[in-house]
């Protein structure tokens, strides 16, 4: 990444990493690591994965004995301060009958996603994994009794997918040290700048949260990445612990950015996806539709076209789009996300050549423009106003212009010094005809649009990278 790139790029992430209160990574610009950019490697290509979360409080889906909770399905228990002893009865509840992980995949797969997180235990603390540790699990505390993240692990084996496992290492709302519980274990620190530790947080963290994530590095295969989060009181020797143990069980998996010191990758704000373009390798999670876990009110899905656009948008910026879906209590990914994921997966059967594996936009200025005046945005950073028209994604010799709307007048090739050689749509390979004036290539789109959701432009071009 240039230093006149890395920096708004860093402004960009600093709050969030103020909002997650941890011993988080710097955001300035990474010396060249060869060993983390071997793990990268899939990482970098897959473009586009899938996050599920899933657990007990799918069950209430948003409401509490007759009460809506507000915000996020999966923070029902903190939103209403449920104590543990009523929340774990839910595990008794628990039965998944529905639950087809081979579905999930093969959904996953036609979907053009490339690699699945699963969370294996939430803020709630309730592991829908087997576990020596804690028998609050899948296989000890429901009716269930089977291990869901076996069982997923094993169909992703059989169809060649990555898995990962989101572990929240911080908040365990069922552990009286855990982070996060204060109304039935009272704050986890005093007041003041010196913000004392009142938990035994430490023996919450070596009693349960690191040899569940050992456990889930040793029983399920090849594990593509841990996925750690809100690292509150994550100090950097915390967080050295469990990627120690990462490292030491299984050395090509990946740690996500919210561990609370170095992972291999940065991991934006919740639907946050960054102005500029970045080299360094970097995810944004997001929802489907206003929720992560099952919500039964919360139907407000985007639809076929932001999510193809959002996932451009990021390929063009060097990130990877991890997009959620929150099943139901009985093991059901809602059909409306379902067929949304499906419609985009089938655009990528055509174009995905512009985005497995592509690299960031040469250009830049098709993202849009800081304004000029000093407003802000809702995270306090300076106003960014995005252009959505189009996006550029690369490979050697090629640019991908990816339109999502029909350009009005004839399309205008960024200035570049490398001779072009021809251009054509991508889903048909019909050509399309390039003008040269003055020093100045354009060419006109046929319209309506071949797809009016997304239409790829390839242009060739002579040597491998874009000289300006
Ligand atoms: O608190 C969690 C939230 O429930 C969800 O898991 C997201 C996913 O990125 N992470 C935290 C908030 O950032």
């Amino acid at each position: 990444m240039s230093r006149r790139r890395a920096l708004p790029f860093a402004l960009f992430l600093l709050p969030w990493l103020a909002l997650v209160g941890a011993a988080q990574t710097t955001s300035a610009p990474r010396p060249y690591d060869a060993a983390r950019e071997k793990r990268l490697e899939w990482f970098r290509d897959a473009k586009y994965g899938m996050f599920i979360h899933w657990g007990l409080y799918a069950i209430p889906a948003g409401e509490w004995k007759g009460q809506r909770s507000l915000g996020l399905g999966e923070w029902i228990m903190n939103r209403l301060k449920v104590p543990v002893a009523d929340y774990e009865r839910l595990a008794a509840e628990f039965n998944p009958i529905k639950y087809d992980p081979d579905a999930w995949v093969q959904l996953a797969q036609d979907a053009g996603m490339k690699y699945i997180v699963i969370t294996s235990k939430h803020h709630d603390g309730f592991a829908m994994f087997k576990s020596a540790v804690s028998r609050y699990n899948v296989v000890d505390a429901t009716p269930y009794k089977r291990d869901v993240l076996k069982a997923l692990a094993d169909a992703c084996a059989k169809r060649g997918m990555r898995l990962g496992f989101y572990y929240s290492q911080s908040q365990d709302w069922h552990e009286k040290d855990g982070a996060g519980n204060t109304w039935d274990f009272g704050p986890d620190q005093g007041p003041g700048p010196e913000s004392k530790e009142l938990k035994h947080y430490d023996a919450y963290l070596r009693g349960k949260a690191e040899p569940q994530v050992k456990e889930l590095l040793t029983n399920y295969g090849p594990v593509a990445l841990i996925w750690f989060d809100t690292p509150r009181m994550m100090t950097a020797e915390r967080g050295q612990r469990f990627a120690d143990i990462v490292r030491q069980t299984q050395p090509n998996t990946l740690i996500d950015g919210r561990l609370g010191t170095e992972g291999d990758y940065r991991s934006t704000g919740d639907n946050v996806i960054p102005p500029e373009a970045s080299t360094e390798a970097w995810e944004t999670p997001a929802t489907i539709n206003d929720t992560w876990g099952f919500r039964k009110d919360d139907t407000n899905w985007k639809s076929p076209g932001q999510i193809a656009f959002k996932l451009v948008d990021i390929v063009s910026k060097g990130g990877n789009y991890l997009l959620n879906v929150g099943p139901t209590a009985d093991g059901v990914i809602p059909e409306a996300s379902a067929d949304v994921l499906r419609t985009v997966g089938r655009w990528l059967k055509v174009n995905g050549e512009a985005v497995y594996g592509a690299g960031v936009s040469p250009f830049g200025q098709e993202f849009g423009e800081y304004t000029g005046k000093d407003a802000k945005n809702v995270r306090g950073e300076k106003l960014f106003l995005a252009n959505n028209e189009w996006r550029v994604t690369t490979k050697p010799g090629k640019l991908y212009i990816t339109f999502f709307a029909e350009p009005r007048a004839p399309f205008e090739i960024p200035a570049m010094r490398n001779k072009l050689l021809r251009a054509y749509r991508l889903a048909d390979k019909a050509p399309v005809a390039l003008k040269t004036e003055n020093g100045t290539t354009t060419f006109t789109l046929e319209r309506p649009m071949l797809d009016p959701m997304a239409t790829v432009v390839v242009v060739e071009f002579e040597g491998d990278k874009v000289q300006k």
